[in-house]
């Protein structure tokens, strides 16, 4: 259907352009970057490429594994050549908002030693301003114990929405891989100085990470609807 092939485009592209044989590469998380392994493992089959894969997330730990890649991590690479993610929203600037899949944290541990950070998207991705089209907000990891006192600390600061992401085949809230809790920070000020809200963020205690990753993407690569793909950065 479109959406997985504007997906697939877009995933074949970036792993075609930009990972190289003898790689460290970071493998984000979520349903776009399912592709990106499935290349990998394609051209491992085909041409011999050797990688070393970094997962951004238990779902990317198990994709790394179920295809036979070669798993490492930062302890044994450090340094990592690319990283390929997706991402819920891309604005005009290259600024994301991720975390839509409750993986932020890692992710960015691993984009941010990245060389350089490629994301991978469909149409729907692709935004002028954060919050034109991904509705469901901008995801935070906040260690447990502090989650009321942020989301009100937010709400006071900055307004919008705020709450809790509950989990839905378990009751209770959504626990990450790192067991921590995400709020969904909604209705905001789309013409906000993002950078200087997530400093500011950052410096609340028991905030752990935002979904706002500023400055970071080398790159995206949206696949459209009528199969071409459209790379900005
Ligand atoms: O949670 C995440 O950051 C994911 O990368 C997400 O933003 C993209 O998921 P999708 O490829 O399934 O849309």
């Amino acid at each position: 259907d479109l959406l997985n092939n504007a997906k697939k485009a877009a995933a074949h592209a970036a792993v075609d352009e930009h990972v190289k044989t003898d790689y460290v590469v970071g493998v984000g998380s979520g349903s776009t970057v399912v592709f990106a392994v499935e290349r990998l493992a394609e051209r491992v089959r085909n041409e011999n490429l050797k990688i070393r894969c970094i997962p951004t997330s238990f779902q990317a730990r198990q994709l790394i594994i179920d295809h036979k890649l070669i798993l490492t991590d930062l302890d044994v690479d450090p340094v990592v050549d690319v990283c390929i993610d997706g991402a819920d929203e891309v604005d005009s600037k290259m600024t994301l908002i991720k975390g839509g899949g409750g993986c932020l944290l890692q992710e960015k541990i691993v984009a941010s030693n990245a060389k350089e950070l490629i994301i991978i998207a469909d149409y729907t991705k692709d935004s002028v301003k954060l919050g034109d089209q991904y509705k469901k907000g901008i995801p935070i990891e906040v260690v447990p114990i502090a989650y009321v006192p942020i989301m009100n600390k937010i709400k006071q600061r900055y307004g919008g929405n705020i709450e809790l992401r509950m989990a839905v085949k378990k009751a209770g809230p959504v626990v990450t891989d790192n067991g921590n809790f995400v709020l969904d920070w909604t209705n905001f000020d789309q013409d906000s100085d993002w950078e200087k809200i997530n400093l500011d963020l950052l410096m609340i205690p028991g905030l752990v990470e935002t979904g706002l990753f500023i400055k970071m993407a080398a790159k995206a690569y949206f696949g459209l609807k009528d199969g071409t793909i459209k790379q900005t950065g």
